[in-house]
């Protein structure tokens, strides 16, 4: 099975370019992590993204929760995924026609495709919002997830609809490189056994302390998701910066357990 092999080694199953990067990546940095930096204010986001950088493969971003976005936060943002070396995964979480997440990912303020290297979508209005992301993604070598499972309480994302999203997914192997899931995929929709169904798996609702947020969110520790569950990337959120948004130290030390804890449940894994 793919994911008992090391990250680095898997790069090879993949043509993206946007795959192979954040496999290379996380062997390079020995960083599972990912953070998901949910924050209103540029200032905040940058420091933020600046602090966790030399611990992370990949930086998550809402920019449309930014109340102050500029173009001059993204042209920062690009200068710090270069000098920290991380990927760009905007959480766009599309779900529209496929001529309408064209436009929602190439134009508008934000221009996505232009400087985030993954995006994803839900499955839900069927294979043509794949290729209409792709027809602006491709020829960019940008990669894209398919939601195919929440980690909210009570999400519909189960039984057929998960299962529709893995068929979906393998048939746009070009642009598709894996899930926003719990769990890993290669048993579900049928089970594809070839190495070429090495779909990465990003997980969120990802904690070492609360079990949830109160508003629906359910936390699971790096060790559940990484080595019971088989995913490939934690990510990371309020468990890193919780509220006190200026201590980078703190933000620091708290990038770094979950660093540590992920790349630990990783070594497991693959040593079995
Ligand atoms: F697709 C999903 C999902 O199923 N759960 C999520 O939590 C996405 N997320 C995102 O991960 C969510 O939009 C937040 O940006 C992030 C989790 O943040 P937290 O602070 O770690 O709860």
């Amino acid at each position: 099975r793919s994911h008992l092999k090391p990250y680095g080694s898997r790069a090879e199953n993949h043509r993206n370019p946007t795959a192979k990067l954040l496999l290379e990546t996380i062997e390079r940095k020995q960083s599972n992590l990912a953070v998901s930096v949910d924050v209103t204010k540029s200032c905040d986001f940058l420091s933020i993204i600046d602090a966790v950088g030399p611990f992370v493969c990949l930086v998550k971003t809402h920019i449309d929760i930014l109340e102050d976005f500029t173009q001059d936060v993204i042209f920062k943002l690009q200068k710090l995924s270069v000098e920290h070396d991380f990927v760009i995964f905007e959480d766009r979480k599309f779900a529209d026609i496929g001529n309408t997440v064209a436009l929602q990912y190439s134009s508008g303020i934000y221009r996505i495709a232009s400087w985030s290297h993954i995006t994803n979508a839900h499955p839900v209005p069927g294979p043509s919002i794949i290729s209409g992301l792709a027809s602006v993604g491709l020829p960019l070598g940008r990669g894209l997830l398919l939601l195919a499972e929440m980690s909210t309480e009570g999400a519909l994302t189960e039984g057929s609809y998960t299962e529709s999203a893995v068929r979906m997914a393998r048939r746009h192997r070009e642009f598709v490189i894996g899930f926003i899931a719990q769990r890993r995929m290669e048993n579900v929709g049928g089970s594809a056994e070839t190495e070429e169904d090495d779909f990465l798996i990003l997980s969120p609702g990802v904690g070492l302390g609360a079990r949830g947020d109160g508003m629906g969110q359910q936390y699971r520790t790096p060790r559940e998701v990484v080595l019971e569950s088989g995913c490939d990337v934690i990510i990371v959120g309020r468990g890193i910066y919780g509220k006190d948004l200026k201590d980078t130290e703190k933000i620091r030390t708290q990038a770094t357990r979950y660093k540590e804890a992920g790349w630990e449940a990783y070594q497991e894994r693959i040593s079995v």
